[in-house]
């Protein structure tokens, strides 16, 4: 990759409404025209529809579907939430990349990758990742509060990812209670919140986010055919990535200030209003134990109060629901 590839793409896309001339990007760069040149050739061979047209300039027409650090760096880091932003074509999880880079540092950061080769879900369960098809990203915070609160730094973060996909979509998109985004009964995002602690209080969260952004329904085989689906099969419109990370973090950053400020119980009739599991039987396991019963509340602490078969009432902390 050039040295000003960076700088470049975040040119073209910043005017890709019109015509920039080679000259004027060299100048703004205060690089050569030649090197210029090579840089636009090189993103053309990636993929970049770049119309080059003599005496006029070049206008950037539509990005491969991949993450440009010249584009998402610039595009998020009008919000205060992260000191650093890395972005790779290729990792195995963002998670566990972002767990091995919050050791001997207090910063806070985002991954974001093309790809993952073992993205994980919960209970270590796969995550299917795709290249350039979604946005498989990890946050890494550092809130001082004490450990207990990651309960609740889940839920409002829930909110503010729902938010994010809905803004892309005419279809209601709604919460699985804890970790789950849906859109008509399937899974368009998936998310989980871990936590680094000592006896003071959090060192870290880290919280990975899945979201289907692009895929379209060939793309999901198996049992994900039926459960799985992404933002652009809900909405049959290809998803603008950039526009919606932009989005996403505002969320984010909205939703975690809030949460260091507010009570669950400020965001829990919100909550229960987007959620999807009301008024039907569900299969709830929880450490392994496994029955059926009916979600009937939240409480204020964000537990969910589930009335199972025998008429037995439980207070969920964290649980897997069958729908
Ligand atoms: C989750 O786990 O839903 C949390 C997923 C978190 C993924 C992100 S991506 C960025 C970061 N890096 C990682 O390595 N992970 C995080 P869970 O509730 O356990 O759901 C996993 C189940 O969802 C699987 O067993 C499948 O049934 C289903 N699944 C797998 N891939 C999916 C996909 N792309 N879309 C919808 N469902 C999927």
């Amino acid at each position: 990759m050039s040295k000003y590839s960076k700088e470049v793409i975040h040119m073209l896309y910043q005017y890709h409404y019109e015509y920039i001339s080679g000259q004027f990007i060299a100048e703004q760069l205060s690089i050569s025209r030649t090197a210029v040149k090579k840089v636009i050739d090189q993103l053309k061979s990636e993929g970049c529809q770049i119309e080059s047209i003599n005496h006029k300039g070049h206008r950037l027409m539509q990005l491969p579907d991949k993450w440009y650090s010249g584009i998402v760096i610039p595009s998020i880091n009008t919000q205060q939430l992260f000191k650093h932003i890395e972005v790779f074509e290729n990792v195995d999880s963002t998670q566990l990349l972002a767990k091995q880079k919050l050791v001997g540092n207090t910063d806070t950061f985002l991954i974001l990758s093309d790809e993952q080769t073992k993205g994980k879900g919960r209970f270590n369960r796969p995550w299917l990742s795709t290249r350039g098809k979604g946005l498989w990203m990890s946050i890494v915070l550092r809130p001082n509060v004490p450990f207990d609160m990651i309960t609740k730094f889940n839920l409002f973060m829930a909110l503010g990812i729902r938010d994010a996909i809905q803004s892309f979509s005419n279809a209601s998109v709604s919460v699985k209670w804890p970790n789950d985004i849906y859109i008509n009964n399937k899974k368009v995002c998936g998310f989980l919140t871990e936590m680094v602690a000592n006896s003071d209080g959090i060192e870290a969260v880290i919280c990975g986010i899945g979201i289907n952004m692009n895929q379209t329904q060939t793309d999901f085989d198996g049992e994900l055919s039926q459960k799985a689906t992404s933002m652009r099969i809900q909405g049959n419109k290809k998803i603008n990535r950039y526009e919606f990370l932009q989005l996403l973090i505002q969320q984010i950053e909205y939703r975690y200030a809030q949460f260091l400020k507010e009570p669950f119980a400020t965001i829990r009739q919100e909550y229960i209003e987007v959620s999807n599991i009301w008024n039907k039987q569900l299969k709830f396991t929880e450490n392994g134990d496994q029955f059926l019963g009916e979600a009937v509340d939240i409480d204020d602490n964000g537990y969910l109060i589930v009335d199972d078969e025998h008429n037995q009432q439980h207070q969920l902390m964290s649980a897997d629901i069958e729908l």
